[in-house]
């Protein structure tokens, strides 16, 4: 596809500008705005959801990458340069999130309770020389000890104590990456623990649960290094009947532990969306982390796309946190980004950038939503409200988009497809 003349961008944006100025709305100010909101993007994603361990086995907790597109990456050396290709076409300044299973174990076999700091070493360096922040999550799956789909819920105190081990370990994983980066580690506990059919006893899994939560966090950690997320679900490929970790249940624990929630956003009833969770549970919480994800009938986890779905997080993470709220419990920086899906049909790199432009382009589009809406609604006027919403769809917010990228040094629209296939054909063919 060619590339429009960077003319016409300026030209193109000079135009929305006065557009945006007529309605009360700052393009240049919303494109500052945006430059500031990090997306996490996540490791797994680069080589289905693999990791590096030393006689690593098959992808479990109901987690299932579908594909076989050539060129995936078998080395951190091949995922760090993947990353690197894809946040060269993804305008901002971003952070990677990390799986415990993606550790450099220099050829030994270092056991999940072993893991330590140290073989995060060339990751904490690439970061660094690269800018980015890092986020962790232990990995609670792929793993013997979870064999039967349960870990730190565990019916056997001796598994249950294995993983909580695992998760203490990944805090202090995350507090050496938020210490050694200067920006604190999102470290996000999810697990897959749940019963493919109706359980007899759904207390006694929850009561575990809870109380091994209560183990991993007990030890402090500093704000600044580390931040600790929970991770709820409605069901899982083989655990169909009943989540341990409910939505219901990690709210509670979140609120009562004062724990970041992490809402995934494949993780609901095909019609529940989070968007409407945001600004409630934001009402308890301090801060929150959004896995950006699609769910697709039984899948959680399809490339991120400019769906509805995604237009209305993004525009309720805007008004809730730097929009227009007078409230005293709304400051700035209240919800966390990550994007959390795995598609192994295409290219890999690709699939990073389709969902973490789509993110960002969601934002900017909620950034230069026109006051008038709202001002509508606080009228009573709700004709008024739809035709400006309705409206608003249509206002040239592409080319808003589009100067940002230019400004930013990546490709202006689909031009960076064509650095993907280029790469595709000098790279990734020949692994
Ligand atoms: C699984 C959760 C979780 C995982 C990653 C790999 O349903 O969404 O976040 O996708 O930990
Ligand atoms: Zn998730």
């Amino acid at each position: 596809m060619p590339t429009p003349k960077k003319k016409n961008i300026g030209r193109a944006f000079t135009l929305a500008q006065e557009r945006y100025a007529a309605l009360g709305v700052d393009a240049a100010r919303a494109l500052r705005q945006l430059a500031k909101i990090p997306v996490s993007l996540h490791c797994w994603q680069g080589d289905d959801v693999g990791g590096f361990e030393t006689g690593g086995g098959a992808l479990g907790g109901g987690l299932v990458a579908t594909g076989n597109h050539p060129g995936k990456a078998r080395t951190p050396d091949e995922l760090r340069a993947d990353y690197e290709k894809s946040l060269s076409l993804i305008p901002g300044r971003h952070r990677v999130n990390l799986h415990a299973m993606y550790g450099e174990f220099g050829g030994r076999r270092v056991d999940r309770d072993e893991i330590a700091p140290e073989h995060f070493r060339n990751w904490i360096a690439w970061a660094r020389s690269n800018g980015l922040g890092l986020d962790f999550n232990p990995t609670c799956f792929s793993h013997p000890q979870a064999a039967d789909g349960f870990t730190l819920s565990h019916r056997d105190r001796g598994i249950r104590q294995f993983w909580i081990e695992h998760c203490r370990r990944s805090r202090d994983i995350g507090a050496a990456m938020g210490r050694a980066l200067g920006t604190p580690c999102v470290t996000n506990v999810w697990v897959p623990d749940g019963f493919k059919d109706t359980p007899a006893d759904r207390q006694s899994p929850r009561e575990r649960l809870a109380a091994a939560l209560d183990e991993v966090f007990q030890k402090p950690l500093p704000a600044k290094h580390n931040l600790d997320a929970v991770e709820g679900k409605l069901f899982g490929i083989g655990a169909e009947s009943c989540t341990v970790g409910s939505h219901e249940f990690y709210l509670g624990y979140a609120i009562t532990r004062r724990k970041l929630l992490c809402l995934d956003a494949g993780h609901f009833h095909p019609t529940e969306s989070i968007a409407d969770k945001i600004s409630s549970v934001l009402l308890y919480l301090p801060e929150i982390l959004l896995h950006v994800s699609r769910g697709v009938r039984w899948d959680s986890d399809h490339v991120v796309t400019f769906t509805d779905e995604l237009q209305a997080i993004a525009r309720e993470i805007i008004a809730t946190t730097i929009g227009w709220s007078e409230s005293p419990l709304a400051p700035r920086r209240r919800v966390r980004l990550g994007l959390d899906y795995f598609d192994a049909s295409i290219n890999r790199i690709a699939a990073w950038v389709i969902g973490a432009r789509n993110l960002l382009r969601a934002l900017l589009l909620a950034l230069l939503e026109p006051p008038a809406l709202r001002a509508a609604e606080l009228a009573g006027d709700l004709t008024a409200r739809l035709a400006l919403q309705e409206e608003a769809r249509a206002l040239p917010f592409g080319a808003v988009w589009d100067f940002y990228c230019e400004t930013k040094g990546v490709p202006v629209g689909a031009a960076w497809l064509g650095e993907v296939k280029r790469h595709e054909r000098k790279i990734l063919l020949n692994r």
